[in-house]
């Protein structure tokens, strides 16, 4: 289970229904990033380095429940934090290292920065479902796999949350 960045993009998600017991995964259009075949289980080895003043990668989608590691690879401090409703955190400053990690454990979109440097600004969507696709501007989106019955699908353009339609498919 992997994530990719794709700064600029829109992102698309459907929520599990509890009563699919199978999905089936297929890539269907450039920039599919994240699709399985098994209900969302947290990533393992996921990290946000600090780098140069910026966060790298600065875009990432990680299934509900995975922890974010935040090394530091300048030779000065940062302070990662986020205020973003469910997800918000704060570990502190700290030096060139390892640092600390951070569970996300709230569906959602997760705004993160830095107390020291103004400019550096990452965002995490954590999502709930085993689907998961990054979208290109214009680009016609197809959603396959889906077990049939009313699904919630969940778009981001940016901003801090994202938008719900119910979709029925067939
Ligand atoms: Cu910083």
């Amino acid at each position: 289970m992997r994530f990719s960045v794709l700064a600029g993009a829109a992102l698309i998600f459907i929520a599990a229904p509890a009563s699919a017991a199978t999905y089936t995964a297929v890539v269907t259009t450039p920039g599919v990033v994240w699709v399985t075949d098994v209900a969302p289980v947290p990533a393992m080895g996921v990290a946000i380095h600090q780098t140069m003043k910026a966060f790298v990668p600065a875009f990432a989608i990680v299934p509900v429940g995975t922890a974010i590691a935040f090394p530091n690879d300048d030779a000065f401090y940062h302070s990662v934090y986020s205020d973003s409703p469910g997800n918000a955190f704060d570990i502190g400053l700290y030096d060139t290292g390892p640092g600390k990690s951070v569970r996300f454990d709230v569906p959602g979109i997760v705004d993160i920065h830095c107390h020291v440097h103004g400019t550096m600004h990452a965002v995490v969507v954590v999502v709930d479902g085993p689907y998961a696709q990054t979208t290109t501007p214009n680009e016609r989106v197809r959603i396959e796999g889906i077990s049939p019955g009313r699904h919630l699908v969940h778009t981001w353009t940016g901003g801090p949350v994202a938008a719900t339609t119910t979709v029925d498919f067939r």
